[in-house]
């Protein structure tokens, strides 16, 4: 495919940037997090969209040096944040069950400097579909170093909760559809959301409610208990520039 072939020369001809989303407090709504979300200008496809290119990079193992850079660019820029403000880093099942994936973490957080307190991986359950056991055992090596680990579009996938025994995973991410559904008056997502926010609070283990986009889904959530939220309401995925430009003001 074509694409394939413009990604491959993505990274040595510097295309890629990361965009940075905003994860507010629910009560103070002050930002505890950023998400790094990558971008790509291709000069043969224009920007092109994380949505269709992280597939191909996934199915042509492109994930893993584009995963790489990823790691070690978002772990740069958080420290250029305030020391309590964490950085989300969205790990793909290929690349966490690379073996050298724990030693790549280990040399972005050294590299960077950044305390691995405040990098947080991202994963979804499809981690557990296949491979389970040594995404696992990944897992417990980086939670070992310091870092936390969130599950990510909760629910949308097709795992079973077994693993969430074997794991202690920091948040939970309340899937976006289920957010939205619940706003528009849908009572099967409301009782869905409600029964991951009583569950995570029994494995303490925090939410986090994605593409929140209005005032009102924003008080929703909120009163449903979630701990944190992320979406269009409080902030785009923004530049890095404009991402510390938001700690000239009062957060
Ligand atoms: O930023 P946007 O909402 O367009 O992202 C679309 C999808 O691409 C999301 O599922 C998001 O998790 C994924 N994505 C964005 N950045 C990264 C990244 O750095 N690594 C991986 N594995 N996925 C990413
Ligand atoms: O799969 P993951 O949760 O990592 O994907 C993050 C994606 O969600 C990014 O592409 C981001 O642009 C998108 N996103 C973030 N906030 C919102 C929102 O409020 N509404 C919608 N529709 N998308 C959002
Ligand atoms: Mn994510
Ligand atoms: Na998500």
């Amino acid at each position: 495919r074509q694409l394939e072939f413009s990604l491959r020369k993505a990274l040595e001809r510097d295309e890629l940037m990361l965009n940075f989303q905003p994860v507010v407090d629910a009560k103070t709504e002050k930002v505890v997090s950023f998400e790094a979300l990558v971008r790509w200008h291709s000069p043969e496809h224009g920007l092109v969209s994380p949505a269709k290119f992280i597939p191909v990079a996934e199915d042509t193992r492109l994930i893993v040096p584009i995963g790489t850079w990823v790691m070690q660019n978002a772990c740069r820029e958080a420290t250029l944040w305030p020391d309590h403000v964490k950085v989300n880093v969205n790990v793909s099942p290929e690349q966490l069950v690379q073996p050298d994936f724990v030693e790549s973490v280990v040399e972005a957080l050294s590299h960077s400097g950044l305390d691995p307190h405040r990098l947080e991986i991202e994963v979804t359950e499809s981690i557990f579909l296949n491979d389970t056991e040594v995404a696992r055992v990944a897992l417990s090596k980086v939670m070992a170093l310091g870092c936390q680990v969130a599950l990510d579009d909760f629910g949308t996938g097709y795992s079973s909760l077994g693993y969430l025994r074997k794991l202690q995973f920091s948040t939970i991410k309340v899937d976006r559809s289920f957010v939205q559904g619940a706003a528009q008056g849908s009572s099967e997502s409301l009782a869905i959301v409600r029964a991951v926010v009583a569950m995570a609070q029994s494995l303490e283990m925090k939410t986090t409610a994605e593409g929140v986009e209005t005032e009102e889904e924003a008080k929703l959530v909120r009163d449903m208990g979630c701990d944190r939220i992320q979406g269009f309401h409080f902030g785009r995925p923004m530049t890095s520039v404009d991402a510390c430009a938001l700690f000239d003001r009062d957060y």
